[in-house]
């Protein structure tokens, strides 16, 4: 097995050295006198080969330091959870919360992860059975309302049963969909491992643990220290424009696995033939346990195809299958079952679609034809939040309503922002012939020279290409979002698109870059005074600063020209589509009036007049995509005067940045921010925000305000 050690995140900063030192009040002084969760300096050595032994005894080491601790890692991903044997471990789990990580003190791996018994001469400050509830999946934030803003650790509890046939033949795995953003897990008191990075699926092999019997109190348990604490060195880090919902928010399961099983399995359009007909299809396939030698059979009942493909060597098979197909798209989301079965009697199953994507020029092409994307973005919210039932959105019905809304907008194409949505969304957008962008949370500033930091997001990323590598809806991995320029960032971004391409080289690999705004204000300024000149509405010490800046621009401050704004990042290299977040009508108003120092009123007005004459364009000759625009409003505030937060601002931005972008002939597509309002801690202005980002087309109580028709319009006459 696999170990990592612990990264000075907070944690297992809460553990003091106490090999050796079990008594109690050198226990007392540790919890008086350590600074409980404070982060700790990564430490160095490579420890022993099992849970327990990885507590390295130093006997050097003085009382307030962390012990060593070897985290065993989690598994290699695992496909195609849905077809796999499961027992369900969603609904109550007993929870503690723990700021202070008191848990964390007076043993190995903090006094929680045992369960002990108190009572009696035991003094023991927790007790799980008598522990408050939550619900898994979800996040526990919109659990409880005292919880809404607290980041940091959590104890889960649960019991469960399983009957272990026999140790020698199967294998029991601990499945989380994904736990929100660093779980250790402990089965019956021994740690099995850890997962750092939300979002994804992990598991871990626990056979061996539940070999050694059912512990005294005659129940399997589970406990899991769930940290939503997030930092410099964390992906994404403490700063987000998006809530950080702690917690187990995805399906949590037991899996029985034959000893020698089916991994994972990947399905390829080689070459679509002729739209279809005489098209060659690839299977890769992994598999653990199973001989060198034994033929894997694929089976697609509705093509006729039975084809076989034989384990090699490094656990893997693969074969190609022509057959006639009808290829996936919006307009004719046609799925195929396909079934996988070894001799031994491991079955598999997945729904799969076949269809090209690829970009030519400035256009992007599916199956061969010219397609723009009418997108939207959106986060991991359900439409109202009536809607929420327990936390984040986790369940199958909510994720449809998301992609329903986009439907209604007139959308071909979703963006999943920033990190990776639960599976249902893929499988739905098969389902429901919706194209989407996937994305992992490399957002803003991260810390690009640390090896920790990169292990987490090419973990995410892995995971979530090997999580959906068969969903024909995904035709774009992202893997940044504005990440400001420099050789670090780029370094860090080519083991990311690495990471990807090792995985899959049939997507488009894109990342939604910030532009070089400095430069886009110098080129507009001058413009932008030209035009408020001719307003009749401007003050008089405004007019006085853009006369003088109109006439230090000289030439370039004529007002009906057009204006080409050019997108240039180093990334261009590496993406196959050019993605830009730009705030035209929004942000970017209050930079040019405080940088010029005149009401920003007179510069909101000008600019939605001159968008319509803006075009955006990339220096790059690869296709644009405008990955976000939008404005801030409340649903119900209407100006006739277009102030700021009332819906007619709102729509008055979709009015002209959809001229813009209709009028660039380099855009091939946009998904302006964001379907729904979202939970933002960044977004305080009370009466107006209340923590909630207001760019949603869609209010929290899942009314539609007038952008979305806006955009519906203009996405349902194309
Ligand atoms: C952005 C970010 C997004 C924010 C949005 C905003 O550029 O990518 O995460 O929520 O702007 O509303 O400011």
């Amino acid at each position: 097995m696999i170990h990592r050690k612990a990264r000075g995140r907070s944690g297992e900063g809460c553990t003091p050295s106490l090999a050796g030192l079990r008594a109690f009040w050198l226990v007392a002084l540790a919890v008086v006198l350590l600074p409980a969760c404070s982060p700790q300096p990564e430490s160095g050595s490579q420890g022993a080969s099992s849970a327990e032994q990885a507590v390295v005894a130093d006997e050097e080491a003085g009382l307030f330091e962390a012990p060593e601790i070897d985290y065993p890692e989690p598994l290699a991903p695992l496909g195609m959870i849905d077809a796999r044997e499961q027992i369900s471990l969603n609904g109550d789990w007993n929870f503690i919360v723990d700021p202070m990580c008191g848990g964390c003190l007076g043993a190995p791996f903090g006094s929680f992860s045992e369960n002990r018994p108190g009572g009696g001469m035991n003094l023991v400050e927790y007790d799980f059975e008598s522990a408050e509830t939550v619900r898994v999946p979800g996040d526990w934030n919109t659990q409880q309302e005292r919880l809404f803003f607290y980041r940091g650790p959590a104890w889960y509890y649960r019991t469960f049963e399983i009957d272990l046939n026999d140790p020698d033949t199967e294998r029991i795995l601990l499945h989380f969909g994904g736990a929100n953003f660093l779980a250790d897990v402990f089965v019956n008191r021994t740690l099995v491992g850890r997962h750092e990075g939300g979002y994804v699926p992990f598991s871990f092999d626990i056979t061996e643990v539940l070999a050694e019997g059912v512990p005294e109190d005659g129940k399997h348990f589970v406990i899991v220290r769930v940290d939503n604490e997030l930092g410099d060195a964390t992906v994404p880090t403490g700063r987000t424009d998006w809530w950080p919902y702690g917690g187990l928010t995805r399906d949590v399961s037991l899996v029985r696995l034959p000893n020698a099983h089916l991994r994972n399995a990947k399905f390829e359009l080689l070459d679509a033939g002729d739209e279809g007909e005489g098209a060659s299809v690839s299977v890769a396939v992994t598999t653990s346990g199973i001989a060198q030698g034994t033929a894997v059979s694929i089976a697609v009942d509705e093509l006729g195809i039975a084809a076989t493909a034989t384990v090699g060597t490094a656990d893997r098979a693969t074969t190609t299958f022509t057959a006639d197909l009808d290829l996936w798209s919006p307009d004719q989301p046609r799925l195929y079952d396909i079934k996988l079965s070894t001799p031994g009697g491991d079955q598999l199953t997945d729904r799969v679609g076949f269809r090209t994507i690829e970009t030519r020029g400035h256009a992007i092409l599916l199956n061969g034809k010219e397609v723009t994307l009418r997108g939207i973005s959106t986060h991991e919210e359900p439409i109202a939040e009536t809607d929420r039932d327990h936390g984040v959105m986790f369940e199958r019905r909510q994720a449809r309503r998301v992609l329903e809304e986009a439907k209604a907008l007139g959308a071909n194409f979703v963006r999943l922002a920033h990190y990776p949505h639960s599976r249902h969304m893929a499988q739905l957008a098969d389902e429901m012939g919706l194209l989407l962008w996937e994305e992992i949370p490399v957002y803003w500033n991260i810390d690009w020279h640390n090896p920790a930091t990169l292990a987490i997001a090419r973990d995410q990323m892995a995971r979530l290409v090997e999580r959906d590598w068969n969903r024909p809806s995904v035709i774009i991995w992202s893997f940044a979002n504005e990440t400001p320029v420099s050789p670090a960032r780029m370094r860090f971004l080519e083991e990311l698109a690495d990471t990807v391409r090792e995985r899959d080289q049939t997507r488009l690999l894109s990342a939604a870059l910030l532009g070089d705004i400095r430069k886009d204000m110098e080129t507009l300024v001058p413009k932008l005074a030209a035009r408020a000149l001719l307003r009749d509405d401007l003050e008089p010490e405004d007019r006085a600063v853009y006369e003088a800046v109109a006439q230090a621009a000289g030439d370039a401050a004529s007002a009906d020209a057009i204006i080409t704004l050019v997108v240039s990042d180093p990334l261009e290299e590496l993406v196959d589509v050019l993605a830009t977040n730009e705030y035209y009508g929004w942000y970017y108003s209050v930079l040019i009036a405080k940088s010029l120092g005149v009401s920003e009123g007179s510069v909101r007005r000008t600019m939605l007049s001159m968008m319509p004459d803006m075009r955006l364009t990339a220096a790059a000759n690869k296709p644009l995509f405008v990955s976000e625009f939008g404005a801030g409003a409340t649903a119900g505030t209407r100006s006739k005067e277009l102030d700021i937060w009332s819906e007619d601002y709102q729509a008055a931005v979709y009015h002209a940045q959809i001229a813009m972008l209709e009028a660039s002939p380099q855009v091939a597509g946009m998904s302006p921010w964001i379907l729904k309002d979202f939970h933002a801690m960044l977004r305080p202005l009370r009466g107006i925000q209340d923590y909630t980002n207001r760019k949603g087309l869609i209010a929290p109580d899942g009314q539609r305000k007038l952008a979305f028709d806006v955009l519906r319009e203009f996405y349902t006459d194309k």
